[in-house]
């Protein structure tokens, strides 16, 4: 069945950091593309991941250095501000162990932590971690989760299986096709809700 969601395709902000699985983001971006309109922000560590030919054409992809040239004058347009209204939801998939510790703490040296900490709450965030099992099962992990949980940041767990060093367990990205049903499911059930005046 068709899910509708209106005559407005909903605005998506897709991000990606440093973490192996970023390899998957190009997929991601794919996936989402087909039922939103979708922007893409990538960390200067993720691209050492991410084949920027894998991204298809019609999706911007923005990184740190867009942030500061498109800002010349007092008045001009700063990036991350602007993402951050246009969006209507965003994912970061991956989220590596550091991007999550920074946001658990609030910290924003670069585009995609200035997005986070500029967000709308009242807007869906969404987090697919990936990081080895060690860092996943690390007291750390635990305690950032706890935080960016109380602010409303809805966690789409890792899955267990083979790690990019070759260990088994659990850390790995949950696979794109559940990223992109999840955040679309929970979007389709919003404008349900928001049109439905019967209940
Ligand atoms: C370091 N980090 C990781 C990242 C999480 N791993 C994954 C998967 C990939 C292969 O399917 C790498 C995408 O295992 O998301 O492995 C580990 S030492």
């Amino acid at each position: 069945m068709q899910v509708d969601m209106g005559s407005e395709r909903p605005r998506i902000l897709l991000a990606a950091s440093g973490s192996v699985a970023a390899i998957k983001f190009g997929a991601l971006c794919h996936s989402f593309s087909e039922w939103a309109e979708v922007k893409a922000v990538v960390t200067k560590s993720s691209l050492h991941f991410i084949d920027k030919a894998s991204v298809p054409s019609g999706i911007s992809l923005y990184t740190d250095e867009d942030e500061w040239t498109s800002w010349k004058k007092i008045g001009d347009n700063v990036l991350h501000i602007e993402l951050r209204k246009w969006a209507d939801a965003m994912v970061v998939a991956p989220l590596s162990a550091n991007s999550l510790a920074k946001m658990a703490g609030g910290l924003c040296d670069n585009l995609l932590t200035c997005i986070i900490r500029a967000w709308d709450f009242s807007k869906p965030l969404f987090v697919a971690p990936a990081m080895n099992t060690f860092m996943w099962n690390s007291p750390f992990t635990q305690k950032h989760l706890d935080l960016v949980g109380e602010l409303g940041v809805s966690v789409i767990p890792p899955i267990t299986k083979k790690l990019a060093c070759g260990d088994y367990g659990n850390g790995a990205m949950a696979e794109p096709h559940l990223i992109d049903s999840t955040v679309r499911m929970y979007i389709a059930n919003s404008h349900d809700q928001s049109t439905n005046t019967n209940c």
